[in-house]
């Protein structure tokens, strides 16, 4: 690096999909950006990123990034593309949503998205157009609404104890999470907590991740069997008496009922279920009960199983049986979504919503291009579809239907991005997008307090534009009419952040962030919980939850909903994270492809002599989704009959090119939806 540019740093916000939303310190130019630094003075990312985000320069300036429109000249998926300027990208585009709504209405129109970027503007613009268009709408299920789902029927809302707290705690409890890979800074006010406090870490999942090596307890629990842990360990609450009486009397609906409920889940029962030893049981209960700066940290993972809503609200619920959110460093916090206020009217077009426009589910990307009636809810197909940040034929469940319905001839498909995906492979247009350091956007964050602007630090490489500037060019073409289609994205964060009592984009562009934690009454829920009658639901009410919530259990408990292993399909599979991809993101990285290496299963060594196998075999993992071919890998840590599988991987990673998600299941997890990519019953097999 130049001399020069040591003191021309920026600050930024990670825009990728992690609770962590870390503050940045970009060295750059106009050009390019060099270093890529955790801002050391904000309070929560404390200087800490993550190895792939260090390494940004390599992701934004790699020579594989799309820097043209293209045109599909080839077979769908061939990858056989011309290159076109973006006047006649943008029209055909155009041409093509205004012959579609002609012919077939405009709900067989679906502009489909995530969160490559946590940018506000950049994300959830596309809603605009969408709204304006009378479009087909998207309920967002990918992620994190089993979780949400979960926590809110207990809490009623999703905030909770300043994450910087876990550095005063005495014991973190991190549940089905793996900080030390999903979000790297949690790890570093662990590690504070160990050292000024000699606190301990307590990890809940089912193999021995990053986090759970480094743990002093590591419950190593049977996949989707969390409801059963945390009921038996509420009987052990009461049963040796650690639950608070005074605190559940005057903050929960029912501690009672709750008592006598839990009397018959005792740890005897809770320890055929979980597959943990009765010892563990007992032992987890006692550090629970005796404990009072015990923070949970609750994760995604150990939701995304067809019970994973009533999970969450059993975990959350032993917080509630002791009081734990009326100590400092104590209680429990999943995400800290309700705490910003953010009125996105601007962002997305709120005003425009017409409530007849039926509503898809992003999960059942695959049944809905396939013509399924029940997912496609009412009204014919969908016909055309625009998509940014997102690589649905990767990381959508039911990949096999997800590629038949992008194969279809009459489906149009324009994908905006900054890599050739697979996804972008079976477009018919392929537009260049700009990634965080190209653009301005507004970010917040699930895992920590911060409101942060993202300036435009570099000139978009190649002709890339930002997802906002596609949007008004689209918009333009298509009559589509808002305010927000006729302002830069500086001044939908300007507005958007006054009319959310935010301040002004030049205060925050004067601090770099803006820390919006709530006091500690209204975050230790002090002053009472989310819900109408302030109270901690024991007794959910799930109907407000979510729209399937007939069978979901009356108190805290476990459901035996999941997909269970039986003689044909004896494994269980967990389709965790991998340490230096996020998603689907950085696997065209070569640094992180080089620490990755490739696919692999990991399987006890018992299950492998049980199957005859060996290390770095070719297996066959299948059911009755498909098949995926991946080499084997010996783990011993965790229980026999559970197989993990880390990463998104791109399914041409894959012998046979069919990726992981070809096994996952996309049946709406109640109440409210949700993917259970962790929850898949599987055979193996040698590949030979
Ligand atoms: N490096 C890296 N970081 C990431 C991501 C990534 O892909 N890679 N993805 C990002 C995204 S989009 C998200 S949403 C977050 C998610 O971050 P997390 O909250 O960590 O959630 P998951 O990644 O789904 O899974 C975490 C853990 O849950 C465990 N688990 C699975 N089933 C169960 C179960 O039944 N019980 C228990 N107790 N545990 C279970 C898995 O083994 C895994 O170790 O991470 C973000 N950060
Ligand atoms: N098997 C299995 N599957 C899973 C999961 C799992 O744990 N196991 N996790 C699930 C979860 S939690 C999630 S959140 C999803 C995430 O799945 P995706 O949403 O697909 O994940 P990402 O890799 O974060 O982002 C997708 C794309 O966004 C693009 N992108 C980034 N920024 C921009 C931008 O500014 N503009 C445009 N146009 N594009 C941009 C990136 O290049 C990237 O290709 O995957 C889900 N799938
Ligand atoms: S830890 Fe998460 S938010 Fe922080 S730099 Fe890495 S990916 Fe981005
Ligand atoms: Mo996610």
């Amino acid at each position: 690096m130049r001399k020069e540019l040591d003191n021309n740093i920026s600050i930024s916000a990670c825009p990728h999909d992690c609770p962590s939303t870390c503050a940045l310190e970009v060295t750059h130019d106009e050009k390019n950006i060099y270093k890529v630094k955790g801002a050391s003075k904000n309070t929560y990312t404390s200087g800490v990123v993550c190895a792939k985000v260090s390494r940004y320069a390599e992701r934004t300036h790699h020579p594989d990034r799309l820097t043209k429109p293209l045109m599909r000249v080839g077979k769908k998926g061939s990858n056989n593309f011309k290159k076109i300027e973006w006047e006649q990208a943008l029209d055909i585009v155009a041409e093509n949503f205004i012959s579609t709504a002609q012919k077939h209405g405009t709900e067989s129109i679906w502009p489909y998205f995530y969160a490559g970027t946590m940018g506000l503007v950049q994300r959830d613009g596309i809603n605009r157009l969408r709204h304006a268009m009378k479009y087909s709408g998207q309920h967002s299920t990918i992620c994190s609404t089993i979780t949400a789902s979960g926590f809110r029927a207990g809490v009623g809302t999703l905030k909770g104890p300043d994450p910087r707290e876990m550095a005063l705690a005495d014991v973190i409890l991190v549940w089905g999470c793996n900080p030390a890979s999903t979000q790297v800074n949690v790890m570093k006010h662990i590690q504070k907590a160990r050292k000024d406090r000699n606190a301990k870490l307590i990890v809940v999942d089912p193999y021995k991740t990053r986090s759970a090596k480094v743990a002093d307890f590591h419950y190593a629990i049977k996949p989707g069997t969390d409801g059963a842990l945390a009921c038996s360990i509420m009987h052990i609450l009461f049963r040796d008496n650690y639950a608070d009486k005074e605190y559940m009397d005057k903050y929960t609906d029912d501690p009672k009922g709750l008592e006598e409920h839990v009397k018959k889940y005792t740890p005897e029962w809770g320890s055929k279920i979980t597959g943990l030893p009765l010892r563990e049981i007992e032992e987890f209960a006692k550090i629970f009960g005796t404990t009072k700066r015990l923070y949970s940290r609750m994760g995604y993972g150990f939701t995304r199983q067809r019970n994973g809503a009533s999970a969450m609200h059993a975990a959350v619920s032993l917080s509630a049986v002791c009081g734990k959110w009326q100590y400092e460093g104590g209680g429990a916090f999943y995400n800290n979504g309700d705490i910003y206020n953010i009125d996105k009217t601007l962002i997305e077009g709120l005003d425009l919503i017409d409530q007849n426009i039926r509503i898809l589910d992003q999960s059942r990307i695959g049944s809905i291009l396939t013509g399924d009636r029940n997912a496609l809810i009412r009204g014919g197909n969908v016909y055309s579809l625009i998509i940014q940040n997102t690589n649905p034929l990767v990381v959508a469940p039911e990949s096999l239907l997800v590629r038949e319905g992008f194969y279809r001839e009459d489906l149009f498909v324009c994908v905006h991005e900054q890599f050739m995906t697979e996804t972008a492979k079976y477009a018919d247009i392929v537009l260049p997008a700009t990634t965080f350091v190209e653009h301005d956007d507004l970010y917040i964050a699930g895992g920590h307090q911060h409101i942060t602007f993202g300036p435009k630090l570099i000139e978009p490489i190649g002709e890339s534009r930002s997802n906002h500037k596609v949007l008004l060019e689209l918009s333009k073409r298509l009559g589509a009419e808002h305010k927000g289609f006729n302002m830069t994205e500086r001044e939908i964060i300007d507005v958007t952040l006054k009319s959310s009592n935010h301040g002004s984009l030049a205060d925050l562009e004067k601090n770099g962030w803006k820390d919006v934690q709530p006091d500690f009454n209204t975050s230790h829920f002090i002053n009472g919980f989310g819900h109408k009658d302030k109270k901690f639901h024991f007794k959910p009410d799930w109907s407000e939850v979510g729209p399937d919530y007939h069978n979901m259990p009356e108190y805290p408990d476990y459901m035996n909903t999941t997909e269970n292993t039986s003689k044909d399909f004896p494994f269980k599979l967990v389709t965790a994270p991998a340490h230096n991809y996020l998603n689907s993101s950085f696997t065209e990285t070569s640094s992180s492809q080089k620490s990755e290496v490739k696919p692999k299963a990991k399987i006890h060594s018992n299950d492998i002599k049980k199957l005859g196998l060996q290390e770095d075999d070719l297996v066959v993992l299948g059911n009755n989704r498909g098949k995926v071919i991946i080499n084997v890998e010996e783990f011993d840590g965790m229980q026999e009959g559970v197989i993990i599988v880390e990463g998104i991987w791109p399914n041409e990673a894959f012998v046979g090119k069919n990726g992981i998600n070809t096994l996952v299941g996309s049946d709406p997890v109640p109440p409210n939806g949700g993917a259970a990519f962790h929850d898949t019953a599987v055979w193996i097999k040698s590949h030979s």
